[in-house]
């Protein structure tokens, strides 16, 4: 179809910020049959969409934000796709002038959630809807279908759902992979907590890879065969996928497997950290996304990596073939339980922050539109969709009758693993703080005991009893008689 250039109001979506993510979304709404409205600061950017693709739908290209807002159908919905932070600001004060009570702002970035809140109370007060949203899937997502996570009003979803309903992600069940997540900044903060997941979840696959490796002797080929026949099984996933893929690619300049001609740095752009920081905010302890994070910023410290390079570890024997299978079958165990942690631990946080900003989330509606579009893609979230479907409240994913039995059966071969990392002087902190938290968490009594005494004795900051109603403390620098202070 033609590209339009009228000014009359005939796109029913406008996208701004045409870079990878946004072109690709405009080209998603446009493939989908909605007129779209197309904008960026840069005009080049405008014009190389439409030429490149006017083909694939109708696009309305505007120069400035005037000619865009004048294509747009009432009520507005505008999707802003621009770098996040200052830039996400000038646009919204650039349109903001512009637009009628009514109107719908979608941020589609990776903003903080705080920003979102921030932003979203702004324009409310103006009468103008912002929908902060999670996108998830890249930009092969944005093109084909990305998990969407919008926050915002209900009522802005009643007219903006079905747009991104229809180029979202379908899951295997055919439902769109998009849903209203709750008010204000619901939806990206419940795309920051995927992106801690993912960090988690990529944290987990390297440590099972490091370990088929250095314990079991496998080279990168044999690991993606490995990997290749977990993703057949209940590993499915996205992560696991590329993963195979990634491990059986030989570098074509130097004829090596391209895992080894790769620079040992991970990176980050930030949602695995803010993830952690807003977990510590409040106080849900997330400790397999917190190893992930910290493990990128670990490999990245080469000063200190070089530094250490000398210090002894332990002399081991290599398996021998047989033992090296079995040990391969006990990674796959211990990476299942350990995978399963990190998502209790995420869906912890959904949780608390749902009942501290009153979002009220439906933890259930998160697993079911993770379950396609998005890095985390997995058939272990229909299970989870499953597991709060049949219990709304259920405190953590490993109470879970189905989930617990699983990691109660994985548990042999888990603590082997991490025996087997510690005794061969393998990282695996991933592994080791999921195993960790399990134990902790099935624990009769915690050490925690301790703590208490030890703050009360240095700061009377009081305990309470296993036998008593009410706060004590101890008279340690006196008789050591106790006081009720409740
Ligand atoms: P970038 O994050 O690279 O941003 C580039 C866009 O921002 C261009 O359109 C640029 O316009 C515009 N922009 C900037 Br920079 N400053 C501006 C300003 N002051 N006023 C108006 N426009 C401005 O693009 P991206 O990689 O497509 O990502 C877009 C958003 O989507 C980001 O928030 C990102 O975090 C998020 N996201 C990305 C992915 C991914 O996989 N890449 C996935 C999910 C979400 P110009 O052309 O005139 O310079």
């Amino acid at each position: 179809m033609p590209s339009s250039t009228t000014t009359q109001p005939t796109a029913q979506i406008g996208v701004t910020g045409l870079a990878v993510m946004g072109s690709n979304l405009a080209r998603n709404f446009a493939r989908h049959g909605h007129t779209v409205a197309v904008h960026n600061r840069t005009y080049a950017k405008t014009k190389a969409l439409v030429d490149e693709h006017g083909h694939e739908g109708t696009f309305v290209p505007a120069e400035s934000a005037e000619e865009f807002v004048a294509a747009l159908q009432k009520p507005r919905r505008i999707v802003v796709m621009v770098k996040a932070g200052e830039p996400t600001d000038a646009v919204i004060d650039e349109f903001t002038p512009l637009l009628d009570e009514g109107d719908v702002i979608i941020d589609g970035g990776n903003a903080h959630f705080h920003d979102t809140l921030r932003r979203e109370k702004a324009l409310r007060d103006k009468g103008i809807h912002f929908v902060g949203t999670g996108i998830s899937g890249g930009e092969e997502g944005a093109l084909n279908g990305p998990a969407i996570m919008p926050g915002g009003s209900a009522e802005s979803y009643k007219s903006l759902g079905p747009l991104l309903e229809s180029i979202a992600a379908k899951a295997p069940d055919g439902t769109p992979c998009c849903t209203h997540i709750g008010p204000d900044a619901a939806g990206h903060f419940v795309k920051m907590v995927h992106n801690g997941i993912e960090y988690a979840d990529m944290q987990l696959i390297a440590e099972a890879y490091d370990l088929l490796r250095t314990v079991a002797g496998f080279g990168p080929a044999r690991i993606a065969e490995v990997f290749r026949g977990w993703n057949s099984g209940r590993l499915n996933s996205y992560l696991i996928e590329i993963t195979a893929e990634v491990l059986a690619h030989t570098d074509a300049a130097s004829g090596r497997p391209f895992v080894d001609v790769v620079a040992d740095e991970a990176e980050q752009k930030g949602t695995g950290r803010w993830t952690v920081q807003t977990a510590l905010d409040l106080g849900v302890p997330v400790s397999g996304i917190a190893e992930a994070v910290f493990a990128r910023s670990l490999s990245g410290h080469r000063e200190l990596r070089d530094a250490a390079r000398t210090l002894p570890g332990p002399a081991a024997a290599p398996l021998d073939a047989e033992e090296a299978e079995a040990f391969a079958a006990r990674v796959e165990e211990a990476l299942y339980a350990s995978k399963l942690v990190s998502y209790a631990q995420g869906w912890n946080m959904i949780a608390a922050a749902s009942a501290e900003y009153g979002w009220d989330i439906d933890l259930g509606a998160v697993a079911a539109i993770w379950r396609g579009g998005c890095i985390i893609r997995a058939a272990f979230l229909d299970r989870i969709r499953a597991a709060f479907a049949a219990d709304p409240s259920l405190p953590t994913l490993l109470a879970d009758e189905g989930f617990a039995d699983e990691v109660g059966r994985a548990q042999d071969a888990w603590r082997d693993v991490v025996a087997t990392a510690v005794r061969r002087g393998v990282p695996t902190p991933g592994f080791s703080a999921a195993l960790a938290y399990y134990d902790a968490l099935r624990a009769e009594r915690l050490p925690a005991a301790l703590t208490q005494g030890q703050r009360d004795f240095f700061g009377a900051h009081t305990y309470r009893r296993t036998d008593r109603e009410g706060s004590f403390h101890t008279l340690w620098g006196g008789d050591r008689s106790e006081q009720d202070v409740s």
